[in-house]
């Protein structure tokens, strides 16, 4: 099949322009009627659902932020009874109580069928087997994979996270064609393959469906090469649904993910002034569940910057997105520039020597935050070299490691605009994933 809802996916614009219009009009009302929360912050602006028409109504609503759900923790913004929902997740925050949320049937349903499109998207087909390696539990990527997987008609296999030993025995003996995980796990099973020996080309699997964390092109060389599959890229956020608001086709990879937009609309917004930005431009994802049930949302503030945009496809008429730079709150403001980790990520990328594994260290010298990047020689390198130890100053590095220290140093001073320390280390040196989020950042300032 090559789509899951092929009237919906394949709809001409106009018609999805006015089933999203009816869809903003039918929540409002909704809203206005059963959450305090959204009557009372609509009629501070003086409206009401009946000023809601349409998609282009939606600017002239407030957003929503995380700290309304912490503020309304835990069910203060669902708009049904918690007794008619049938599932809740929640997830954790850095600090404090997690944001919940919850789910009617129905709400479980277009959740299955957003991932079942989003799998379609990524080339799996009902009758192959998915070996699930998102966390289950309250975290929405295992059992969001896991309904939608059966609702294809796949062979779901419910690992769960990490325990690579175990996931190595699936991949060899169930023979499964698709995996789904993190990007940061997927590459921690490429390495332990090459570790033990185990040729991709041994294996069944033939695509990874990858998500939950930031990646780049440089992973998804890493992950394709070393595991033998074609990566795709699923997206999501808990408070919108969990995985599958949108998806990467796999015959269109590298062009941006296709949000199922018939259920959540995006914006983009300008990060400081909230004002919506014209398609391609990069900003805040905003998303409107036009669907849900238990726990709709308006306008909510992601913190996810990218950008979106229609781009001609013969295959499917909504709107994709690019990948995300970072979250708001992850960006690094070092001396005054701003930065993610991902542009790290792609500065790394372009260097044969290296691998897509690094770690961004900020730490504080008197009054000045200070970078350092942590990133791992391939190992045939340093073999080559006879094992040259990388702690001691650049200048006494071999020629090879020296022109790489001087060159990286440099590309990161051009695209980045700053200057950072740059420390080379041994493969396998930076903690690898364990199946959950990974983060890349080590701050030392903080506490300090
Ligand atoms: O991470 C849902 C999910 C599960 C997505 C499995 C994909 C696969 P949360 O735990 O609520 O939900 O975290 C959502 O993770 O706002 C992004 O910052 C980040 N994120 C999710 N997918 C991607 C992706 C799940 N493909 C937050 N690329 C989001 C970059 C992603 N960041």
């Amino acid at each position: 099949m090559k789509y899951f809802n092929p009237e919906i996916e394949t709809m001409p614009l106009g018609q999805l322009r006015r089933l999203q219009g009816e869809r903003l009009q039918n929540l409002a009302a909704h809203l206005y009627e059963r959450v305090p929360f959204y009557k009372k912050q609509w009629a501070e602006k003086g409206l009401r659902p009946a000023d809601i028409k349409g998609v282009e109504d939606l600017h002239k609503l407030p957003f929503t932020r995380k700290h309304h759900l912490r503020d309304h923790y835990p069910f203060g913004l669902f708009a049904l009874p918690v007794e008619d929902t049938i599932r809740l997740h929640a997830s954790s925050g850095t600090t404090g109580k997690p944001t919940v949320v919850g789910y009617s049937r129905r709400d479980i349903n277009t959740f299955s069928e957003v991932v079942a499109r989003s799998l379609v998207a990524s080339g799996c087909q009902p009758g192959m087997k998915l070996q699930n390696a998102y966390g289950y539990g309250l975290f929405t990527g295992g059992l969001g994979l896991h309904y939608g997987g059966e609702l294809l008609g796949m062979t779901v296999i419910p690992v769960s996270g990490g325990m690579t030993e175990r996931q190595l025995l699936l991949l060899q003996d169930f023979r499964p064609e698709v995996i789904c995980c993190t990007p940061s796990y997927a590459q921690r099973l490429s390495e332990e393959l090459a570790a033990r020996g185990i040729s991709p080309d041994s294996l069944n699997v033939h695509t990874a469906i990858l998500g939950a964390e930031p990646w780049t092109e440089a992973i998804r060389s890493q992950v394709e090469a070393g595991m033998g599959v074609k990566a795709v890229n699923i997206y999501g956020l808990s408070e919108i649904i969990g995985p599958g608001v949108s998806n990467e086709d796999h015959e269109e990879r590298g062009t941006g993910s296709y949000i199922w937009e018939d259920h959540f609309f995006p914006e983009i917004v300008d990060k400081d002034t909230g004002e919506p930005l014209p398609e391609g431009e990069f900003g805040v994802l905003v998303f409107t569940t036009l669907t849900k049930e238990a726990m709709p949302l308006v306008r909510y503030w992601t913190n996810d910057i990218t950008n979106i945009y229609y781009e001609h496809s013969e295959k499917r008429t909504h709107i994709k997105m690019g990948p995300i730079r970072g979250r708001a709150d992850d960006m690094l403001i070092i001396r005054g520039v701003n930065l993610f980790p991902t542009q790290v990520e792609e500065a790394i990328k372009d260097f044969e020597l290296l691998l897509p594994s690094y770690q961004l260290i900020v730490s504080r010298e008197g009054a000045l935050d200070s970078l350092a990047v942590k990133v791992e020689v391939k190992d045939e390198v340093l073999r080559a070299l006879g094992r040259p130890n990388l702690a001691q100053k650049p200048e006494a590095l071999p020629d090879a490691l020296r022109h790489l220290h001087a060159a990286l140093a440099k590309k990161i001073k051009e695209s980045i605009g700053l200057t950072m320390a740059i420390a080379l280390a041994e493969p396998g040196s930076i903690p690898r994933s364990e199946g959950g989020k990974l983060n890349r950042v080590l701050d030392l300032r903080k506490g300090g």
